[in-house]
C-alpha cells in the first residue's frame, strides 16, 4: 500500500464506536449525562456501591453480548491498515468494547480495560468474562476470595500497557487521534508525546477536540466517513 508511513499509532475514543450504537461519554446523550463519574467511574464509587457500579457495566456488556453491535467502517479501514501496511500499527484503544477485535485488528492496547474481562478486586488478574458480573462472583486465584470487579480502569487508576505506548509514540512517525475529546488524562498528552518524538499528528473527529491544538493535521466528520477516507 502507499501510506508513506512505517510505525503508526493509532489512539482511539468512544467517537469512534458512535454510529455502532455505543454511547459516548462526553457528548449530548452520552453516559455522563446520566451518570455521575464519582459514582460510577472511580473506586471510591465502586466501594461505596458496588450494586450500583455492577449494574452500569453489566447494562454495558448486555449490549455487547446481544448480537447487535457491529464494527463499521472506520473500525474496518484501521484493520484493513493493520494488515496491508509494510510496518506496524500499534492501535491504542481507550474503549472497553471488542470492535476493533471484531473488525480484525490485532495490535490492540485496551488502555481502560475491556468490558469482556472481569477483575480480582484483590490481585487485578483478569478472567475473560460473559454475562453479568454479581456480589457473589468472587475470585479464587489468592488465599482470599475476592470479589470480581469490571476490568476498567477508573479515575485515579493507572491506565493499562503504558510503557508499550510510551514505547510506540517514541518510535511512532505518525500518530491519528480518532473519537476522542482530548478530556482524559494521559490518552490526550499523546499527541504532545508523539511529536515531540517527531511524528506527524492529526486529528479525525466530529468535533475539534480539546487538545486540537497539539495536532498537525485536523479533518472532522463521521469517522466511518473520514477515517477510511485517511487510511485507505
Ligand atoms: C465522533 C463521533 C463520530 C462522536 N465520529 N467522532 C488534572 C489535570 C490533568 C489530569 C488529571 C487531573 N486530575 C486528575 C487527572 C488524571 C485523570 C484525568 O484525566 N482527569 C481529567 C478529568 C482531567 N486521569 C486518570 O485518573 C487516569 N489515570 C491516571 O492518570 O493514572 C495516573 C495516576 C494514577 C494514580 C495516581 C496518580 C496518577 C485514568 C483515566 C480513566 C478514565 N476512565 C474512563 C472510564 C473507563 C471505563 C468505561 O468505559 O466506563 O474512560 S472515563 C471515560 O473517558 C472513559 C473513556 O475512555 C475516557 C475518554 O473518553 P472519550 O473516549 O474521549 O469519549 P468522549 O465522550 O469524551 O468523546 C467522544 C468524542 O468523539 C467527542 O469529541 C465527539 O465529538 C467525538 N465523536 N461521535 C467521530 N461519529
Amino acid at each position: 500500500m502507499q501510506f508513506p508511513y512505517r510505525n503508526i499509532v493509532i489512539l482511539t475514543g468512544a467517537g469512534i464506536s458512535a454510529e455502532s450504537g455505543i454511547r459516548t461519554f462526553r457528548d449530548q446523550d452520552g453516559l455522563w449525562e446520566s451518570h455521575r463519574i464519582e459514582d460510577v467511574a472511580t473506586p471510591e464509587g465502586y466501594y461505596r456501591d458496588p450494586v450500583l457500579v455492577q449494574n452500569f457495566y453489566n447494562l454495558r456488556r448486555q449490549q455487547l453480548e446481544s448480537g447487535s453491535v457491529f464494527p463499521n467502517k472506520a473500525h474496518e479501514a484501521l484493520a484493513l491498515l493493520e494488515q496491508q501496511l509494510d510496518g506496524t500499527v500499534t492501535l491504542v484503544t481507550q474503549n472497553i468494547d471488542n470492535l476493533h477485535e471484531m473488525a480484525g485488528s490485532k495490535n490492540i492496547i485496551h488502555m481502560h480495560g475491556e468490558l469482556l474481562k472481569a477483575q480480582c478486586s484483590n490481585t487485578g488478574q483478569t478472567v475473560e468474562w460473559s454475562g453479568d458480573i454479581s456480589l457473589d462472583d468472587h475470585c479464587h486465584c489468592c488465599q482470599i476470595p475476592a470479589p470480581l470487579r469490571p476490568n476498567v480502569v477508573w479515575f485515579g487508576e493507572m491506565p493499562i500497557g503504558m510503557d508499550r505506548i510510551h514505547q510506540a509514540l517514541m518510535e511512532a512517525d505518525l500518530f491519528i487521534s480518532i473519537g476522542t475529546s482530548g478530556a482524559v488524562y494521559p490518552a490526550a498528552g499523546f499527541v504532545h508525546e508523539a511529536a515531540m518524538h517527531g511524528a506527524h499528528t492529526i486529528e479525525l473527529n466530529l468535533e475539534p477536540s480539546e487538545v486540537e491544538n497539539e495536532f498537525a493535521e485536523k479533518r472532522y466528520g463521521q469517522a466511518s466517513d473520514i477515517v477510511p477516507a485517511y487510511v485507505a
